[in-house]
């Protein structure tokens, strides 16, 4: 049972949202840009890659890319070919980028390919598609100069499959980071061998003022092989509408898919809402539907509007997210549903 407290939390946050609306409404805050959002702790590296194509008039679309490919090149990561596989051992990636002509690409269950997010780019840039799967997909980036990397496991994941195949349970973990802001990062790792999250997502802001974001995952750990989450489905771990802002997710991506969550956040800022409300009220859309399941399971979103202002909600305590511009360059905690 949802206690009572908790839900009266729940229920009291939804109130006031109708009162509060953006600045970018009003049209008084001053923009901030360039800047460039992502999820979790490690969008600190990610985010600093993307500065140096920001901080030098570089376009929105360069930066996402650039912050994208350098998690994908961090071995023993969450994120790329050093990430945990599916139930039959293989990794396999999603990815999605879009910018802000609504041009977008994306890869899934992509195997053996290093920058998927690259890939993603060329779909968008040289296909009439949107998105390529599977051994299509590893087909368009062999013959797009891609090269096919081996099979092999990292080490971390290695371990951590032949762990999962003891019980082979497929048991999603609640994603957080036990960070506090500016503290020491606490990974916290679980029973099942499961990393606590597996997703970047990043929205960047230019010079020129336009909005592209990106999104790179080895998706859920232990996953049935095929299974494609919320990552590389436009609208659902990515949407960006450069007339009023761009949203990211991470945690559970059927929970995400089944709202179309990236796309409600983003037409809740079109409706005014700042960012973080804009979250909140795509949260509390999952909390409602099922308030004994959402306890059970994460979900974060992460979004920007066109001012340049940002904001998170997540159902769980623990989603935390990292921010640069020219005025920051920190982690910040999101507000949450349940502790
Ligand atoms: C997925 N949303 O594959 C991803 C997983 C994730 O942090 O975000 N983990 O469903």
């Amino acid at each position: 049972m949802l206690n009572r407290r908790k839900f009266l939390h729940l229920t009291a946050i939804t109130a006031p949202l109708l009162a509060v609306k953006s600045s970018f409404a009003n049209g008084l805050a001053e923009t901030t840009k360039p800047i460039v959002i992502s999820t979790w702790d490690s969008g600190m590296a990610v985010n600093t890659e993307a500065w140096k194509i920001l901080s030098t008039e570089g376009r929105a679309l360069d930066a996402v890319e650039a912050g994208a490919r350098q998690i994908e090149d961090t071995i023993n990561c969450c994120v790329g070919l050093g990430g945990y596989p599916d139930r039959d051992g293989i990794v396999t990636l999603d990815s999605c980028i879009m910018d802000e002509h609504a041009n977008c690409g994306a890869v899934a269950g992509l195997e053996r390919i290093k920058h998927p997010v690259s890939v993603a780019r060329k779909v968008m840039e040289k296909t009439p598609h949107v998105i390529l799967v599977g051994a299509g997909a590893q087909q368009f980036a062999l013959e797009n100069g891609f090269t096919l990397e081996s099979r092999t496991l990292s080490e971390d994941a290695k371990k951590a499959y032949a762990e999962w195949l003891k019980k082979s349970e497929y048991k999603p973990v609640i994603n957080i980071e036990t960070r506090k802001t500016n503290g020491p990062f606490a990974p916290k790792f679980f029973e099942n061998g499961s990393p606590n999250h597996d997703t970047m997502g990043l929205i960047a802001m230019d010079n020129n003022n336009n909005i592209s974001g990106a999104v790179t995952t080895s998706g859920m750990a232990f996953k049935l092989h095929g299974r494609v989450g919320d990552s590389p489905i436009i609208g659902a771990g990515l949407f960006v509408d450069n007339e009023f802002g761009a949203a990211t997710s991470s945690g559970v991506g059927e929970e995400v898919i089944r709202i179309c969550g990236t796309h409600l956040v983003v037409e809740y800022m079109r409706q005014g809402y700042t960012p973080e409300q804009s979250c909140q009220k795509a949260v509390e859309r999952i909390v409602r539907r099922d308030k004994e399941k959402a306890k059970t399971l994460q979900v974060g979103f992460l979004a920007m509007n066109k001012n340049g202002e940002y904001g998170a909600f997540a159902i769980q305590k623990g989603f935390v997210f990292s921010v640069k511009s020219n005025n920051e360059n920190q982690i910040h905690q999101s507000k949450y549903i349940f502790a």
